[in-house]
């Protein structure tokens, strides 16, 4: 008989949402309907682990509400005897001492999870299973390291279970989506006895296989950010023997719908009346909706152009609507706009800045701090919508 596990990850539940106004808790509720989702496919069918390799809320202090849902859920999952082993991410992991503890512990000090709080060593715990020895073993975001650091360089990695897995909260070479400023798990330091690694962070389902080792990330349960948005979000459910992975499922959950829409504005048009006539041709009260324009900005169009009156219009007939613009702007006088003044949005600036500061910077420690801001920094402008 295999082992049968619940792989996920990224949840970030209680993620600010501050963009949706007074619709973000309804948004936020999105996140925690896929948790409850894959928390009841879990209590159905009963795998004999389940894993969740971080992220699981989007910042250190979850409101209460949330905390007490997810208490609840793995309450219920432990009273099944579902083992539970947890890690924390990015977004949940304390950066430093007055930031306090992360908010995984609470659930660790209660019995209902196992919970690999460390980042600097490995965890490990082992289970038996169906007569198999199965090590578990994890570790969380380290938020010190620099962009070219190997997570797993040096670490001492158990294995000496007829299974091994690892949780690990980092992006892993040959899968898509990784950051040239983030450190990555090189495939070299994966020992070769290893059968799972439960990877998060990236938030794409992608797996792949090296030598007995198979590698996946689940992906995150919602869209986070509009780059995501042609991704089916959902969990894995692996079957293994002593051997090695023998079936990884991937199974999507529904989420909200997202789309970007590409508008092409020529010149001098009411921009106002053609972005309000494509949101009564979308609309639909469950969208949310991302209007990205290209073309031309002339005075014309600037002196017509109301864009909260867009917005407004957007939130009456979709969930949400924001605006990208990547508009060429025109002026009748070409001294008026020089390249120097040339207007970028919000997100491309700071992300030159900082880009720029980082290329500067010869001191290493000081380099990865900026690097650092750069991350953290893009996403507060992501979430509030700086594009
Ligand atoms: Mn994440």
């Amino acid at each position: 008989m295999p082992i049968t596990i619940l792989h996920t990850s990224d949840s970030h539940l209680d993620i600010p949402a501050i963009k949706f106004g007074s619709r973000r808790y309804e948004r936020k509720n999105d996140f925690l309907k896929s948790f409850d989702t894959i928390v009841s496919t879990a209590l159905e069918k009963k795998p004999d682990l389940f894993l969740h390799s971080g992220d699981l809320f989007d910042g250190l202090n979850p409101r209460n509400p949330v905390r007490a849902r997810v208490m609840e859920a793995f309450r219920k999952l432990h009273e099944k005897q579902i083992p539970i082993y947890i890690i924390s991410g990015n977004h949940d992991v304390p950066r430093a001492r007055r930031h306090g503890v992360a908010p995984l512990l609470e659930y660790a000090r209660t019995g209902f999870v196992n919970f690999f709080p460390e980042w600097e060593t490995i965890q490990s715990s082992t289970i038996n299973l169906h007569d198999l020895e199965v090590e578990i073993s994890g570790i969380s975001f380290n938020p010190t390291l620099g962009p070219s650091e190997d997570p797993l360089h040096q670490l001492s990695i158990p294995g000496k279970g007829d299974v091994n897995i690892l949780l690990a909260h980092y992006n892993v070479e040959g899968l898509r989506g990784t950051f040239p400023y983030e450190p990555d798990i090189l495939l070299k330091s994966i020992p070769k006895n290893l059968t799972y690694l439960a990877a998060g962070h990236n938030h794409e389902y992608q797996k792949q296989q090296v030598g007995n080792t198979t590698i996946c990330t689940p992906g995150s349960t919602e869209h986070v950010t509009f780059s995501e948005e042609s991704q089916k979000k959902g969990f894995v459910w692996l079957e293994i023997d002593t051997h090695a992975v023998q079936k990884l499922q991937f199974f999507p959950i529904e989420t909200r719908p997202m789309q970007t829409q590409d508008v092409t504005i020529p010149a001098d048009v009411n921009i106002n009346q053609m972005l309000i006539k494509e949101i009564d041709r979308l609309r639909n009260p469950q969208l949310i909706l991302r209007f990205r324009l290209q073309g031309v900005m002339t005075i014309k169009s600037a002196e017509q152009y109301r864009r909260t009156e867009v917005v407004r219009h957007g939130f009456a007939k979709c969930f949400s609507t924001e605006i990208v613009d990547e508009l060429e702007y025109i002026s009748p006088d070409p001294d008026f706009l020089t390249p120097e003044t040339e207007l970028k949005p919000p997100i491309t600036e700071y992300r030159d800045y900082v880009n720029a500061r980082v290329k500067q910077e010869k001191d290493l420690e000081k380099k990865a701090l900026l690097q650092k801001a750069l991350d953290r920094g893009l996403a507060l402008l992501e979430d509030s919508g700086g594009w």
